[in-house]
């Protein structure tokens, strides 16, 4: 595969309605985009990072950075056999792999869209449609809470994930239960308590939720391996997991039972697929995270979806929930079951609309 020219363009989109969780709250985003070229095609990737480094170390300057700086001269003007050998390429860069894993996204687009190929069929999906939940923020009252729930319960979609931190966790998932008490919930704390909040945390097994989400802090394993012994509530792991042998680790050590992949926090297709295939050795079940995606990088997470161990509802949705106007056509549509069609167009299956992305552009930089 040879690229031959790789454009930045840093967009920024407001959300529809702020989005909080237990590190803060977002309502303007900034992402970065990747458009790689070579071989009369193109490709497209995202990166994920927020706009500070609340989530994780990334921010939106950090990755233009790395990307700039370290990860664009590691491709460009060097042959590469593949997108799947893209990865390694970056391995001498330590971290900051929502930041190479949005270029590394952008060559499978590319390398997919070359052979004629949907993205899904590409890295090997084998689901022509996939489950979706919603992750809803922290609210203002548990009234509004209720109401979204009870929107998104009537929209199809197949599970409910609330946002937790101290001070909005029992008592409103009490509510939550009382006015719906068969829907499959779950629970996000973003790292927001430690160990010594078990006896708290074990309130949760009343609840009969499908799993609580990164309860301890964004870098354990052990912690979360000793809470979930005492916990019933199996323990589903999102920031501790950035790296294979994180997924190792967190198995063998019993850190959780089920492991939320995102592409960016992972770094692109081949390190999440691997994630995947461990996993599913291990007979633990995977679900597609969120980052309040453009529509490049929710096609993006469509395809990743599309794998066989994604087998629990993901934070995948609606492109209308996020924004007034997607940058992508046709918008990403879930069905009155829940679900969204993958698509089985050459890449990524839906139309970048570069009219759109450049007339949300701040900034531009294009590198030969
Ligand atoms: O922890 O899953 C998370 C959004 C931003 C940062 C972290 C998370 C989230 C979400 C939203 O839960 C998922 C989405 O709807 O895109
Ligand atoms: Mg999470």
């Amino acid at each position: 595969m040879k690229v031959e020219q790789i454009t930045l363009r840093e967009i920024r989109m407001p959300l529809v309605a702020p989005f909080e969780t237990s590190f803060g709250a977002t309502t303007n985003r900034r992402m970065v985009l990747v458009e790689v070229q070579g071989e009369g095609s193109y490709g497209w990737g995202e990166v994920t990072a927020g706009e500070g480094p609340f989530y994780n170390e990334e921010d939106t300057e950090t990755a233009w950075h790395v990307l700039k700086n370290f990860a664009i001269p590691l491709i460009l003007g060097k042959p590469l056999v593949s997108a799947a050998a893209a990865a390694s390429r970056f391995d001498p860069i330590r971290g900051h792999r929502m930041a190479t894993g949005a270029l590394e996204a952008a060559l499978w687009d590319l390398e997919a869209r070359l052979a004629g190929r949907s993205l899904s069929a590409h890295i090997g999906g084998t689901q022509r449609e996939i489950p979706c939940g919603v992750s809803i923020g922290i609210q203002k009252n548990v009234d509004e809470l209720l109401h979204k729930i009870r929107t998104e319960v009537e929209a199809g979609y197949q599970r409910i994930k609330i946002k937790i931190k101290p001070g909005w966790d029992i008592a409103v998932l009490e509510r939550v239960r009382e006015e719906f008490p068969l829907i499959r919930l779950m629970a996000d704390a973003n790292s927001a308590y430690r160990l010594a909040d078990q006896n708290h945390l074990k309130q949760l097994d009343r609840f009969y939720l499908m799993m609580v989400e990164q309860p301890l802090a964004y870098d354990d394993l052990i912690d979360h391996a000793r809470l979930q012994q005492a916990l019933e509530t199996p323990i589903c792991l999102d920031e501790s997991i950035r790296t294979l042998r994180h997924a190792e680790q967190a198995i063998e050590t019993g850190a959780c039972r089920i492991i939320n992949i995102k592409l960016g926090r992972v770094g692109g297709h081949a390190r999440a697929r691997a994630i995947h295939d461990c996993c599913q050795a291990a007979k633990i079940p995977v679900w597609c995270g969120g980052m309040l995606e453009s529509g490049i990088g929710r096609a993006h997470n469509v395809a990743l979806a599309s794998l066989p161990n994604f087998v629990l509802p993901g934070d995948v949705s609606a492109s209308r929930r996020y924004w007034t106007q997607d940058v992508i056509t046709p918008e990403v549509e879930v069905s009155a079951q829940g679900t969204i069609r993958v698509p089985e167009g050459p890449g990524l299956g839906y139309e970048v609309d570069s009219d759109r992305i450049e007339r949300r552009a701040v900034r531009r930089e294009s590198f030969a």
